[in-house]
């Protein structure tokens, strides 16, 4: 067990599940919560991630950078996600192990899965079919990661577990419009056109495929939760088990935003994977489960969207 006093690496603090692990540890009380900024240390170079380790000497990792983005991002900027996930995470896991690091925690993503698996998505189906082609190096990356941990857990004894979220949601995500994931862009884009005016929306592909979403302050809440109960060696799916249509979560949002105007859908934008619901199951029987309904939390999301991030972008 992670003792409060005992020193915990989160590599990624400042992003949207970093500052929502910092938030949760700080929560539970944790008080050696060791991070660095972009600027202090580049998780790419791996003689700068080595003497980290070796001067600072966590006793805990949770591995939440990564280069990460919506089917925009991964769609155009292949080579940074295949280049950077695998530049970072090799960098982070060896180091973790060769100093002596007690146990890592190790983020993936629901991508990794076939994109015709079938649903919802039990962890035994890794590796068993082709991936979407949008985000097939990022998947790439987070599958050599999974592997990686199992490899040194096997070879050396080394207690690395990984988790997969599905799509998280929530405070200090990225909104910028080409880049991010699908909520985000929701939020800004019918939140600007209410004020607006109620002007019309143009959403990305054809509205049909279906997405699974989690606040990630619940998602911070399972990876704290697993780090302090599992050990196995096979990851574990983190989720709500639920999906919905892009169509009915936009229709949620305009709701929960109070716009009433007109959505266009952009078919020269990808649709990505048809469906990836997660069978979580295993999370369930391991005793957590998330808390956020869906309409709480995006109203929560907006709320913080509308506080901080707009205020902020208003204020110049
Ligand atoms: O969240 P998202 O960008 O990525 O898009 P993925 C989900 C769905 O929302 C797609 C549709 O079907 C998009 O076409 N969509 C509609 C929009 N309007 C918009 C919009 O304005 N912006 C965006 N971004 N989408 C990512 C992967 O896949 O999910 C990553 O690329 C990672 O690797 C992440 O796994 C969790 O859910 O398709």
């Amino acid at each position: 067990m992670m003792e409060q006093h005992e020193r915990i690496y989160v590599a990624g603090h400042g992003g949207l599940v970093g500052s929502a692990l910092m938030r949760s540890l700080k929560q539970a009380g944790f008080t050696q919560l060791l991070t660095r900024g972009r600027n202090e240390l580049d998780l790419c170079r791996q003689a700068d991630v080595e003497a980290f380790f070796d001067a600072e000497r966590p006793e805990y990792v949770f591995l939440a950078a990564a280069k990460v983005g919506g089917i925009g991002a991964n769609n155009a900027l292949r080579a940074d996600f295949l280049y950077e996930n695998l530049a970072i995470q090799n960098n982070v896991i060896h180091a973790a192990w060769k100093s002596g690091v007690r146990k890592l925690l190790f983020l993936g993503s629901s991508c990794i899965y076939p994109k015709m698996a079938p649903q919802p998505l039990k962890e035994d189906y890794l590796l068993s079919g082709p991936l979407e082609a949008t985000n097939e190096p990022y998947a790439i990356a987070k599958i050599a990661g999974i592997k990686l941990c199992e490899a040194l857990r096997d070879q050396y004894d080394f207690n690395a577990i990984s988790c997969m979220p599905t799509n998280l949601y929530g405070p200090y995500d990225n909104f910028d419009l080409e880049t991010s994931h699908v909520l985000p862009a929701l939020i800004r884009k019918f939140h600007e056109a209410h004020v607006q005016g109620s002007a019309p929306v143009q959403l990305w592909g054809s509205g049909s495929p279906r997405r699974e979403l989690l606040h990630v302050d619940d998602a911070a809440d399972a990876m704290v939760f697993l780090m302090q109960n599992y050990d196995g060696r096979q990851f574990v799916n983190i989720g709500s088990g639920e999906d919905l249509s892009i169509r009915d979560i936009a229709a949620l949002v305009a709701d929960v935003v109070g716009y009433k105007g007109e959505v266009v859908w952009d078919s020269s934008r990808p649709d990505g994977t048809p469906r990836k619901v997660l069978d979580v199951s295993k999370l369930h029987a391991l005793g957590w489960k998330h808390r956020y309904a869906l309409r709480e939390g995006l109203s929560h999301a907006y709320e913080w969207f509308r506080e901080e991030w707009a205020e902020a972008r208003a204020a110049g």
